[in-house]
């Protein structure tokens, strides 16, 4: 009896090894790479360009990533439960295996190439100054135009202007 016992709980952990190596090597489609979540000095409308996130394609694709429609939030939501602090890719952005994307807090006129570093700027009058990435921790969502979950980073303040 202790012996099937023993075979039982071994054949789940096998089991549970089994699963959490086939989620460790297939990744999501869009990663992100880097935050850059407090600007240099007092955080004010002048420097608000320098909070940013990076974004980075699988390299394991097979074709290009369409993410028109897909959005970039923070952890804050309105009453309605709804997260104001967003960004949503223009239709028409295709991101290639490998290819990174930025999404600046500023004005400015997007870069849209694939073929170098892709660059999305949200004229955002949100948040504190319109910065809207927490100094003292947040978390990064991307979602699909439905709403599913691609990925999300959480960071925690580590005195620095950055996290990857
Ligand atoms: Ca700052
Ligand atoms: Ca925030």
């Amino acid at each position: 009896m202790f012996k099937k016992i023993l075979a039982a709980v071994a054949a789940v952990f096998a089991l549970t090894l089994a699963a959490s190596a086939a989620s460790a090597t297939a990744g999501p489609d869009l990663s992100v790479t880097r935050v850059n979540y407090n600007a240099v000095g007092a955080d004010t409308a002048a420097n608000r360009w320098q909070e940013a996130i990076y974004l980075k394609a699988s390299s394991d694709l097979s074709e290009p990533l369409d993410i028109s429609g897909w959005k970039v939030h923070d952890t804050y939501a309105n009453a309605d439960g709804d997260h104001t602090n967003a960004y949503t890719f223009p239709a028409g952005t295709v991101v290639k295996a490998g290819g990174t994307v930025v999404v600046s807090s500023a004005a400015g006129v997007n870069k849209t190439d694939p073929n170098s570093t892709q660059v999305y700027y949200m004229d955002f009058k949100r948040g504190y100054n319109g910065h809207w990435l927490n100094n003292g921790g947040d978390t990064v969502y991307v979602e699909k135009a439905g709403g599913d979950q691609v990925t999300k980073l959480v960071y925690d303040f580590d005195n620095g202007y950055y996290v990857r």
